[in-house]
């Protein structure tokens, strides 16, 4: 940005979300990871999702539109992480093979070695849920050095628990967004004894889908068993769970509510997410609250 513009000016600016390049939370873009001290970086992959219906690769192009919109600063633990850390926008992994989902896991890979090596820590926009294996691959287990070698534990946020044996390919994509969970246990580079996965709702497949997971030994909560625990307990049983675990935070969108968090996996959400919106638009409009469903 031009010097002339003076520093009220540019906090005016930065309060535009239609303003300037819209980068991950308006950083910088910095394609050297060691430059930095935290690494945003996109990842527009969708084969790995298992479904016929893809656009989850708008993903990063869409965050990059909207982060602009966010406020910089944690008035609660007084922090300006902007201010104490060095953070940038890496830009996008590269993905010109973007239809053979595993040569996409690893190019993935291929970057965040780098990331990796840098000592940079990554917070990654996806992209559907198999870019976690692409980028675990590269940061976690053996010769890793984010985590001194180290197996990394996970707290998976999501409506599934991803980690699936059932079946060997999802519509061809092997380590797909169904599988990841599984194959990086059985690579040694994920303790699951030591994570936990939450938030699983919904009719899976089978009535043994979710087992694979206990299988491996990951704690896994339900929404029903979070709602009987609340918040409190959760947290704790998480922190004791996790421990000293070098960590990897996973967070699937559908984890969230449609209503709340609107346009996630077109395939699976449309129509419950219509009928869900006009039930409480029209909950909020007419007197009798009582209204059932359209
Ligand atoms: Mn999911």
């Amino acid at each position: 940005m031009s010097d002339e513009i003076s520093d009220s000016d540019r906090l005016m600016l930065e309060s535009l979300y239609w303003w300037d390049v819209p980068t991950l939370f308006r950083c910088p873009i910095e394609r050297d990871p060691s430059e930095l001290d935290i690494a945003l970086v996109g990842v527009p992959h969708s084969t790995g999702n298992g479904t016929t219906e893809r656009d989850q690769h708008l993903g990063p192009r869409a965050v990059r539109n909207v982060s602009a919109l966010a406020r910089r600063v944690h008035t609660e633990f007084q922090l300006d992480p902007w201010k104490s850390c060095r953070i940038g926008d890496m830009g996008d992994v590269p993905l010109p093979e973007a239809n053979d989902n595993e040569r996409c896991i690893e190019r993935m890979t291929d970057f965040y070695r780098k990331i990796d090596a840098a000592g940079a820590r990554p917070v990654s926009i996806g992209g559907d849920h198999a870019i976690t294996g692409g980028i675990i691959q590269a940061i976690a287990g053996e010769g890793a050095k984010l985590t001194g070698g180290r197996q990394a534990a996970f707290l998976h946020f999501d409506a599934h628990t991803d980690a699936f044996e059932q079946i060997p390919h999802f519509l061809g994509a092997k380590k797909s967004a169904a599988h990841w969970a599984a194959y990086l246990v059985r690579a040694g580079l994920i303790d699951p004894s030591h994570s936990v996965q939450i938030g699983m709702r919904g009719n899976p497949r089978t009535l043994d889908w979710w087992k694979t997971s206990s299988d491996l030994g990951y704690e896994v909560v339900p929404i029903k068993r979070y709602r009987e625990l609340g918040p409190e307990k959760t947290m704790q049983l998480i922190t004791e769970r996790i421990g000293d675990t070098p960590l990897y935070i996973t967070f699937d969108l559908d984890c969230m509510d449609p209503t709340v968090c609107p346009g996630v996996a077109r395939s699976h959400a449309t129509a419950a997410l219509c009928a869900r919106q006009e039930y409480y638009r029209r909950r909020r409009r007419l007197p009798d609250a009582d209204q059932g469903p359209p």
